[in-house]
């Protein structure tokens, strides 16, 4: 048996980087329904970040997205967010809204404008110089909507290239994460569908250059933890988005919809060494909260990682390689499901109190007159929508 005590040192180094935009409103393209309280600038949000690390212990970073966090002064920004108690993470960069990537991006057919793709990504790198942060993560709508309309041998050569000239602006510490989506919006094709298609173009361009996972980039019935053993085999699991889908790419609540792949998906994190220390895997979220408060929703995601993740450490290995080992396969798959039942809400609770946090950040958070006090604040000027 794993003991709670055996697991706690594990769970106290995890770290959860919360994506700024969950805590603007958001919505579906029928309607973005405002919330009382939502952020009007760039540090409101990083505030908000804050208060969930405050609850939870669980998120000491937030990632940004450029330009929806656009400010003059980057370094501003970041002696803020550590004057609240958390670092500036992952810069996301977007080559998505402008009217000129209509038909593409770093892939695009025409070499002008890729320029300006490849430049908007140099000046990433720029902001996380004075950000302080580490990884530049790119997510490309570049895709297609009909057969015929773009070469697609053509469009990944191009990508390849571009990705070359931004990996050689990257500092020795720095790290490019390459995010995959199979749909949307393009819907014929898009130029990094896959993780075979990420990891060929990051293999392509060195050490610095890792995939990202976003859980909910995937078609139903995809066995996401075999690609998460596999990232992980290759020394190219560099982050993951969390969130949970039912039917598209949903980012809602990571753990909700399928809370048993979560933990399939984190048993390998834990088996591929995903959590060790030094690990390259960096855990973030990538959600919308559209029609539930936002800063309670990202305490219910960070809750959701840390209960899985506990359940993941707490499998018997020893039980578990003895049961393979003999090919005893109910006894096997009984060890994982024992550990996927045990309810380990009572001991993180009781050791959440001993490290000084509440035993129930939600109550606590709900408790404490902030969402009533931020409501009545936050009134003049333009809330944020995600965008
Ligand atoms: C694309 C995506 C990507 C973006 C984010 C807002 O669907 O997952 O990570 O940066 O959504
Ligand atoms: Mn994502
Ligand atoms: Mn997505």
């Amino acid at each position: 048996m794993t003991t709670f005590e055996s697991i706690a040192p594990t769970l106290e180094r995890q770290a959860i980087e919360l994506p700024s935009w969950a805590f603007g409103n958001s919505g579906t393209r029928f309607k973005v329904f405002g919330t009382p309280g939502t952020p009007r600038t760039a540090e409101e949000k990083i505030a908000d970040a804050a208060r969930v690390h405050e609850y939870t212990g669980l998120a000491p970073s937030v990632a940004l997205h450029i330009p929806w966090d656009e400010v003059d002064d980057f370094g501003a920004l970041r002696s803020y967010a550590e004057g609240l108690g958390v670092a500036l993470g992952t810069v996301n960069s977007n080559t998505f809204q402008d009217d000129a990537y209509k038909f593409g991006s770093l892939a695009h057919s025409d070499a002008a404008v890729r320029r300006k793709a490849i430049d908007h990504h140099l000046r990433c790198l720029d902001i996380m110089r004075e950000t302080g942060s580490r990884d530049l993560k790119i997510w490309l709508a570049d895709g297609t909507n009909y057969p015929g309309q773009d070469s697609l041998r053509q469009r990944q050569d191009h990508l390849a290239e571009s990705l070359a000239e931004i990996y050689a602006g990257l500092d020795p510490e720095q790290r490019l994460v390459l995010e995959y989506k199979f749909f949307e919006p393009a819907f014929y094709h898009t130029d990094v569908p896959d993780w075979g298609t990420s990891y060929a173009q990051v293999s392509a361009l060195g050490d610095q250059a890792l995939t990202c996972l976003d859980t909910g980039h995937h078609a139903p019935g995809t066995n996401i933890e075999f690609i998460v053993m596999q990232l992980l085999r290759l020394g190219k699991l560099g982050s993951f988005d969390f969130n949970s889908r039912f039917y598209a790419d949903d980012d809602l609540i990571v753990g909700a919809a399928d809370p048993f792949q979560l933990f399939r998906i984190l048993f390998e994190v834990v088996d591929g060494g995903g959590l060790d220390v030094g690990s390259p895997v960096q855990f973030m979220l990538d959600q919308c909260h559209n029609v539930e408060d936002k800063i309670p929703g990202q305490i219910r995601s960070v809750l959701n990682v840390q209960e899985m993740t506990a359940r993941a450490l707490l499998v018997d290995r020893p039980a578990l390689d003895a049961a393979r080992a003999s090919h005893d396969v109910l006894g096997a798959n009984a060890v994982l499901m024992d550990a996927f039942y045990t309810d380990v809400r009572p001991a993180l609770a009781d050791w959440r109190e001993s490290r000084g946090l509440p035993r129930d950040p939600m109550a606590a958070y709900l408790a404490s007159g902030t969402p009533e006090r931020l409501a009545a604040e936050r009134v003049g000027g333009k809330q944020l929508s995600w965008t």
